[in-house]
């Protein structure tokens, strides 16, 4: 039987790879996000491979995430995989001057978006004692970088809280991994730099990881063996070596 997958941020970037990804290994898909004409337009594209089903909801919202999932209909309602994906990064500021929206909604997004989204997930996978969950922290969850700051906490949380889920889910079979990219090419600066068109350089003079790479490393390890777990992944394009590190030069 085909497995169901639930994929947040799924409008753009790395969870928009990844809905591919898993639509062409036949896996059925949960795509959320807020912009309801995306979501339209990759269920209308991935449908002739697989069956999709869109929710529309923000994860900052507790009630919205709890009532939006209870609408799953009924050959939805069973997820094997939840992909914990949704985030940003919000401004790039110094801590003494950083901006308190920002800060808010990182740790809403980051955190506690994707701890809601667990919530909701995490009593059927229980239940069923099985399930894989994916977090996707970064490198930034790994290494602080100057003026990451609140953005880096947010991503160290996610490592911490995926640990803890993997240690509080152990009884029941449960994978839990965690997906940590460095600088991967999406729409991710365009929305830390606010439409800021600083945005276009972060990528240029180098080749940064694609979101499709981000995917296949994903469908890797939702692949592996009943008894193989792949707890923890950083993964670089080659020319980053850490945060601060990316020669532009190759
Ligand atoms: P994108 O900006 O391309 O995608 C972000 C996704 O998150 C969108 O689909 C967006 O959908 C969704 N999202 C954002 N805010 C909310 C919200 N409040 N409620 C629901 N969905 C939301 O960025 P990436 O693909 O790069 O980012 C995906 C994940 O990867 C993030 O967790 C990010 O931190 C992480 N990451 C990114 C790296 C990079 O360099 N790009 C490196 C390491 C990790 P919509 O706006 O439709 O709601
Ligand atoms: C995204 C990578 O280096 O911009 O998590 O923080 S970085």
């Amino acid at each position: 039987m085909n497995k169901t997958a639930l994929i947040t941020g799924a409008t753009s970037g790395i969870g928009r790879a990844t809905a591919h990804e898993f639509a062409n290994h036949g896996i059925k898909l949960i795509l959320c996000g807020r912009r309801q004409e995306r979501l339209d337009t990759i269920k209308s594209a991935l449908s002739k491979q697989t069956n999709v089903h869109t929710l529309n909801f923000d994860v900052r919202d507790k009630k919205e995430t709890f009532a939006a999932i209870e609408t799953l209909p009924e050959e939805f309602q069973d997820i094997d995989i939840l992909i914990n994906n949704a985030g940003n990064a919000h401004g790039l500021d110094p801590i003494q001057t950083g901006n308190l929206d920002d800060w808010d909604a990182m740790m809403d997004i980051n955190v506690k978006g994707l701890l809601y989204v667990s919530k909701a997930i995490i009593p059927q996978m229980t239940a069923r004692k099985s399930g894989h969950i994916i977090n996707i922290g970064s490198s930034a969850g790994k290494e602080v970088y100057p003026k990451g700051n609140v953005y880096c906490g947010s991503k160290h949380a996610v490592l911490a809280i995926t640990e803890g889920m993997r240690i509080d889910l152990n009884p029941f079979g449960i994978k839990v991994t965690a997906i940590n990219p460095g600088l991967v090419e999406t729409e991710f600066s365009h929305v830390r730099f606010k439409g800021d068109p600083i945005a276009d350089q972060v990528y240029k003079g180098y080749k940064a990881l694609q979101p499709e790479d981000v995917a296949e490393m994903i469908q890797f390890t939702i692949s592996r063996p009943a008894h193989v777990n792949i707890a923890d992944v950083l993964m670089f394009c080659t020319a980053q070596a850490s945060s601060t590190i990316v020669n532009k030069n190759l």
